[in-house]
């Protein structure tokens, strides 16, 4: 299995409540290596444009309010297979199906509010990690 990226946010409800080191703490204890951070305060445009594949959902307007409501951290991270490692890290979408030790089983507060993103496919990995980094603040 090769070395890839993924893109990775920690969401408002896990900001506020100063939970970034603690999610930090699982991902690395799954392999995962940050290799790029920042905290940002995303404006309602940028989660819109952020979120595009999901416009036609009836949770978009929800959800881009909630992404742009207070600031998040936005990470690159490295490692085996990272897509699919964090994915399983990150647990169920909703959390009352999240497997037992993942970041949402632990912290998530509803679907809405579930504490993490991160990219499904390579490809959109690429374009996330792209949307919010330079090349020169990854540092591999
Ligand atoms: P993410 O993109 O944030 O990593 O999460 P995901 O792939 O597990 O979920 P996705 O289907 O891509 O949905 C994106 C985000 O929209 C919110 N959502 N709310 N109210 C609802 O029914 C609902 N469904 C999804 C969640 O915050 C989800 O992470
Ligand atoms: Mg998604």
């Amino acid at each position: 299995m090769a070395v890839t990226r993924t893109f990775s946010i920690i969401k408002p409800d896990a900001t506020k409540r100063n939970l970034t080191g603690k999610i930090n703490a699982k991902l690395e204890d799954a392999g995962l290596r940050i290799v790029a951070q920042k905290r940002i305060h995303m404006t309602k445009a940028q989660a819109e444009k952020f979120y595009e594949v999901h416009a036609a959902r009836p949770f978009y307007g929800e959800l881009t309010d909630f992404m742009s409501s207070a600031p998040v951290v936005v990470q690159v991270l490295e490692g085996e297979d990272a897509v699919a490692k964090n994915r399983e890290v990150m647990g169920a979408t909703n959390p009352a199906e999240a497997a037992e030790g993942t970041i949402r089983k632990e912290f998530a507060l509803s679907i809405g509010e579930n504490s993490v993103h991160g990219s499904d496919s390579e490809e959109n990995a690429a374009i996330e990690i792209a949307y919010f980094f330079s090349g020169t603040e990854i540092v591999g």
